[in-house]
């Protein structure tokens, strides 16, 4: 089942690849601002009041769990992946939207094949340097438009937008991507985030204003 979201994924980015340059993106289509959110085109900064400063030669990404080859990844090793690069629109659950995003990465496909998930592994659980968590079905994380984020618009992610690597999600809340990010657990079974537990919804589709349990 994952197995076939994961060559899904695969095959929609390559054809993204080949699409590029050629297609432009549908702009201010009344259909792409969910329902109760205000276009915005600041940038605002949503976090726990601490934004950690991680030194480069110290960062470190733990992937881990249900898998056949846990990781901890250096940056060196975060930047020998393959790296892509997605437009994407951000929705917050506080009702502001940001469309256009430009985030470069590393594929969270790329990690998912380097760590080899168990085929019982069916949720992910983030964790930040800032002691945030928030935790999305593997299915979700493996749309192609997922990413360790460590570019926005062309430039390092600045560290009140997360830096030096955070997750992206387009088609969930932002709070589902994990700012600051230092761990990813793949799961049997699904283990709550820090807004989870405190009452936000644990599918946190923008489309269908789900954004409380
Ligand atoms: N580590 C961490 N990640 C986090 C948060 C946080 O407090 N800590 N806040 C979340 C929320 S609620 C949102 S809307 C986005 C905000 O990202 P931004 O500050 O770049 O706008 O990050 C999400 N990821
Ligand atoms: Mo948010």
């Amino acid at each position: 089942m994952s197995k076939d979201r994961y060559i899904a994924a695969k095959q929609k980015w390559a054809e993204k690849q080949k699409a590029r340059g050629v297609t432009a993106r549908a702009t201010a289509a009344a259909d792409r601002l969910p329902p109760g959110q205000k276009l915005t085109t600041g940038f605002p900064v949503l976090d726990l009041g601490v934004q950690p400063s991680i030194p480069l030669p110290e960062w470190r990404l733990k992937v881990d769990g249900l898998v056949a080859k846990p990781a901890t990844l250096s940056w060196d090793a975060l930047q020998a992946l393959p790296q892509v690069e997605d437009v994407s629109d951000f929705h917050c659950v506080t009702t502001w939207s940001k469309y256009d995003c430009r985030w470069g990465g590393v594929a969270f496909t790329t990690l998912y094949e380097l760590v080899q998930p168990d085929p019982a592994a069916q949720f992910v659980y983030f964790t930040g340097y800032d002691g945030y968590s928030t935790n999305v079905s593997l299915a979700q994380c493996l749309d192609d438009d997922v990413l360790v984020a460590t570019r926005f618009e062309g430039a390092p992610v600045t560290r009140e937008h997360g830096g030096p690597a955070r997750i992206i999600i387009p088609k969930l809340y932002a709070w589902k991507g994990a700012k600051f990010v230092s761990g990813i657990t793949f799961l049997a079974a699904d283990k709550l985030g820090f807004w989870e537990v405190r009452g936000y919804s644990n599918t946190a589709d923008p489309w269908t204003e789900d954004r409380y349990a």
